[in-house]
């Protein structure tokens, strides 16, 4: 499953790619799913933007009572000036979030699958909590980018251990907004945390201004299938998804059950996170 030699470059690299993890089989059946989901979701409910850029809205209460539900978050671009869509609904949500692992059993099976199972024990969080899933779009023409970050900004935990898990479930290529990283970038430490603000909302508190060094950003560029392993410290992003082709990846967040998360952790949700 991930030899030793491979730990130990996810170790010091803060990132590992293993091509072919998931099945043309098992990438097939999340997509349809995710599909079938969108199909049932009416977008007059409810319009959340996401955006890296628009913290404010970003925060709303939508977006941070989805810890424990399966909510739809749209692109940024995907408005006309007037409020409606200008591409298919299906062709106009940027995410999924934040607890399809729990909620649905396709997601469940698969997230909760032996093999996951065994690579979480392998990697150390044999004993861990799956604290958020998302099913990212990235949809063409108006994918938007995601800006550089640490995962650990939004998934705070003490100490600071969670992993990233993020399958491609298409190709991901430089042109349709592959990940980039920063390798060894998690060697220098949290740079900010997202808590909530006493006047509402969130706010980051920076430790370390120093911008991120983007010039030493890799493109991960991975077939359909590759599951990309994201140390919580490891900066990454993706920019923006301007071509035809859509670049679908569902990822999900693994905190260690002894970890400790303050009350002002990202997304609220009733009950604790459950393990495997
Ligand atoms: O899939 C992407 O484009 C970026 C996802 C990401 O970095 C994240 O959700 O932390």
């Amino acid at each position: 499953m991930i030899t030793g030699q491979q730990l130990n470059e996810y170790r010091d690299r803060g990132y590992l790619v293993l091509e072919g993890f998931a099945s043309e089989a098992e990438c097939d059946e999340l997509r349809t799913r995710a599909a079938e989901l969108v199909q049932q979701f009416d977008p007059a409910e409810v319009v959340s933007i996401f955006s890296t850029y628009e913290q404010n809205r970003l925060t709303d209460d939508y977006f941070l009572t989805s810890g424990d539900k399966i909510r739809f978050f749209f692109e940024e671009n995907a408005f006309n000036d007037d409020g409606t869509l200008k591409y298919k609904k299906e062709k106009s949500i940027n995410k999924i979030g934040h607890a399809l692992h729990d909620l649905d059993p396709v997601f469940g099976k698969f997230s909760r699958s032996d093999k996951i199972k065994q690579l979480a024990s392998a990697m150390g969080f044999e004993d861990s909590l799956l604290l958020q899933s998302m099913y990212i779009f990235k949809q063409p023409n108006i994918g938007g980018e995601v800006t550089c970050h640490q995962d650990s900004t939004f998934l705070y935990t003490e100490p600071l251990d969670i992993a990233g898990l993020w399958f491609a479930l298409e190709d991901a290529t430089t042109e349709n907004g592959c990940l980039w990283v920063i390798p060894g970038g998690q060697q220098r430490g949290l740079k900010s945390r997202w808590v909530r603000a006493p006047q509402g909302g969130m706010k980051f508190e920076t430790f370390d201004e120093t911008p991120w060094p983007e010039d030493q950003l890799v493109p991960l560029e991975v077939s359909k299938g590759s599951l990309i392993l994201l140390h919580g410290l490891l900066p990454h992003r993706s920019f923006e998804n301007r071509s035809t082709r859509s670049r679908h990846a569902y990822t999900l967040h693994l905190i260690k059950a002894s970890a400790k998360y303050p009350e002002d952790i990202l997304l609220k949700r009733r009950g604790p996170p459950r393990g495997f």
